[in-house]
């Protein structure tokens, strides 16, 4: 890990800086897949799960058979863990349900908004050699607490035709409603266009390697939504010397084990603990599984020193990390303080991890700085809020000549009308009573 001692302002954007790609030639493959399902249907979608996934499946659909066998296989003491965290999950997300606005806004006006479940949503679930299948939890358990009837879940296949057994087990208690062995563009597509066996839906969820993203992104332009832009994960510690090193550097070396991309970042008021974090990330490392994985990025990562709390959040806002750790001796500073996270994680016995999996929080965040202008993935992200209102005879009087002047200066006569005609029929029926 580098470290950089009080950078000044004009080198932060570049300490800052995501790994970057170029996506140019992805594009290209994708609108070609994309063409080829919208025409081609379950014919196309087979053929690249021949050439993509190297297996050839007589259906994508997974069997209710296939369901029970793999239920049966995971060991009960994971079943129980799953369990506690889909409790955890739906207890936070239940409680995120909030009363209906409904006011009256003149007398006799009454506006209100209700909310309604996106009706059919699909999930995609990267395979690979460790599917996490907790994404499944994440984003199933909202889906269903917020009412959404039809909830698609692909995921690609391994060599052996199959989806890994912990997906299938957590896809079928969160009550998801059909399962679908396809993946990467192909996946994206199905669920944009439907084809003769996958379903069509409105919204798409989950995580995915570049190819699943730029495929997401287009999506958007037949009109499906998608929950947000994802790129490599990433984790942001603020420690000062209240924080513990050990804990610290097993932070981010849990990060740093999701990919070669991953990027962590140090910021710290104390060069004790930007030393002794460094010494622990090497230790830490040397006996990890995912060893070469992580020591790739960390090995891009930064420990920044800064004088000041306050030039270390204002650093931490123009970052807009995804995970956000504060360990910290003021730590309601930086609660307080923070703009730009995806999710806040506080004190030292608070380990990304707990988010991850079990604390109830939701995994599915903003990364490359889209905590910005995004919310990680919540109960609103599966419904949508209507409008309604419902105007008196005494209502239309209070607004009506508004809405005339404005209509008029507008040049819309038709808009107008639309009030006089009833203003009219009023003030006759209230001459002939
Ligand atoms: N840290 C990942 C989520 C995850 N971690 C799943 C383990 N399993 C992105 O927020
Ligand atoms: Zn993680």
């Amino acid at each position: 890990m580098e470290t950089i001692i009080n950078p000044s302002k004009a080198q932060w954007s570049e300490i800052l800086q995501r790994p970057t790609k170029t996506i140019d030639d992805i594009e290209n493959t994708v609108t070609q897949i994309f063409d080829d399902v919208k025409r081609n249907g379950d014919k196309a979608v087979s053929k690249y799960t021949s050439l993509f996934d190297g297996v050839d499946l007589k259906s994508s659909l997974v069997t209710s058979l296939e369901i029970q066998k793999a239920v049966e296989s995971v060991p009960s003491e994971l079943k129980q863990a799953i369990q506690l965290a889909k409790a955890n999950i739906e207890t936070f997300h239940t409680a995120q349900k909030n009363q209906n606005v409904d006011v009256e806004t003149t007398r006799g006006v009454r506006c209100w908004q209700e909310k309604r479940a996106i009706q059919k949503i699909g999930l995609y679930i990267p395979g690979g050699t460790a599917p996490l299948f907790s994404t499944v939890l994440m984003l199933a358990v909202p889906a269903k607490i917020a009412g959404c009837t039809e909830i698609i879940l692909c995921s690609p296949p391994n060599k052996n035709g199959q989806i890994a057994n912990e997906i299938l087990y957590a896809a079928q208690l969160c009550g998801v409603t059909k399962i679908y062995k396809v993946g990467g563009i192909q996946a994206i597509a199905s669920l944009t266009f439907g084809t003769e066996t996958i379903p069509q839906v409105y919204k798409i969820f989950g995580p995915g390697n570049q190819f699943v993203t730029v495929a997401k992104q287009l999506a958007t332009k037949y009109g499906v939504a998608i929950d947000m832009p994802a790129g490599p994960s990433e984790l942001l510690v603020f420690a000062d010397d209240s924080a513990n090193a050990a804990f610290v550097a097993s932070d981010l070396l849990s990060q740093a084990e999701h990919g070669t991309d991953s990027q962590v970042i140090l910021v710290t008021t104390s060069k004790v603990i930007a030393l002794q974090v460094e010494n622990e990330v090497k230790k830490q490392l040397e006996v990890l599984p995912r060893k070469s994985v992580a020591e790739q990025s960390i090995s891009n990562s930064k420990i920044v020193y800064l004088n000041s709390i306050a030039e270390a959040l204002e650093l931490i806002n123009e970052y807009a990390p995804e995970h956000f750790i504060v360990c910290a001796k003021d730590e309601a500073f930086f609660i307080d303080g923070i703009i730009n996270a995806g999710s806040v994680f506080i004190g030292n016995y608070t380990p990304e991890s707990a988010g991850d999996y079990a604390s109830g929080t939701n995994h599915t965040l903003p990364t490359n700085g889209f905590s910005k202008s995004y919310s990680g993935v919540n109960l609103d992200s599966f419904t949508k809020s209507i409008t309604f209102q419902k105007i008196s005879e005494e209502g239309i009087k209070n607004i009506g000549q508004s809405i005339e002047l404005m209509a008029e200066a507008e040049g819309l006569q038709a808009h107008k009308n639309a009030v006089t005609i009833r203003l009219k029929d009023l003030s006759y029926k209230c001459h002939i009573e």
